[in-house]
């Protein structure tokens, strides 16, 4: 048996292992999340953000990976509320657009920062707000309480899943 089928087989198992545990919640998450539609995805990303908003602050201030994303950043802060919404919703439906191909090329945690920053924005008024009476499904809120409730390294997982799946990556196929 190679080095690499053996490996292989090890991760695996493992992750066989631990289909019982908290990873399934994980997994299944992510399934959900990605079903909801652009719209609901948004929101559950934005009341994430709201209910976790102080663990992430100090493992997310000053990472220097922002000034990758700083040119998106600053095209955001010059489009009108409906413009900056278009280029989110894109993202999240992977849109092919100039946009969805920049954030494409950023690393996961990149991305991570990228919709932080967003977020902050959204709080100083910059980016447009989640309407008051935006009303979430019901796959919705569901997969929203569940991340609430998972541990904070178990939300990462599922958030770096999510946002690293949006946009267009110009290089696959
Ligand atoms: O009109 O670098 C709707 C660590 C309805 C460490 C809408 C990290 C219609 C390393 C579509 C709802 C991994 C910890 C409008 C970083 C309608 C590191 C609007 C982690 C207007 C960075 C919807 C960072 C809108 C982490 C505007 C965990 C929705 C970062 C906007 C997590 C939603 C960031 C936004 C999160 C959501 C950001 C902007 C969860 C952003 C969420």
């Amino acid at each position: 048996m190679t080095f690499t089928s053996d490996s292989a087989s090890t991760s695996f198992s493992s992750a066989f292992n631990y289909s019982t545990q908290p990873g399934d919640v994980v997994s299944s998450s992510i399934a959900v999340f990605k079903s909801l539609s652009v719209e609901d995805q948004l929101a559950v990303l934005w009341y994430a953000y709201t209910e976790m908003g102080r663990s992430i602050t100090p493992a997310a201030t000053g990472a220097a990976r922002l000034q990758f994303a700083e040119g998106l950043l600053q095209q955001i802060k010059q489009m009108s509320h409906a413009q900056q919404l278009e280029v989110m919703r894109d993202l999240a439906a992977k849109r092919n657009t100039q946009f969805s191909r920049s954030y494409g090329v950023l690393g996961i945690n990149t991305k991570l920062a990228f919709w932080y920053e967003l977020s902050e924005l959204m709080v100083k008024g910059i980016v447009v707000p989640v309407p008051a009476g935006y009303q979430i499904s019901r796959d919705g809120s569901q997969v929203l309480s569940t991340i609430i409730g998972l541990d904070f390294g178990q939300q990462i997982t599922v958030l770096r899943k999510v946002v690293s799946d949006m946009g267009i990556d110009p290089f696959a196929d």
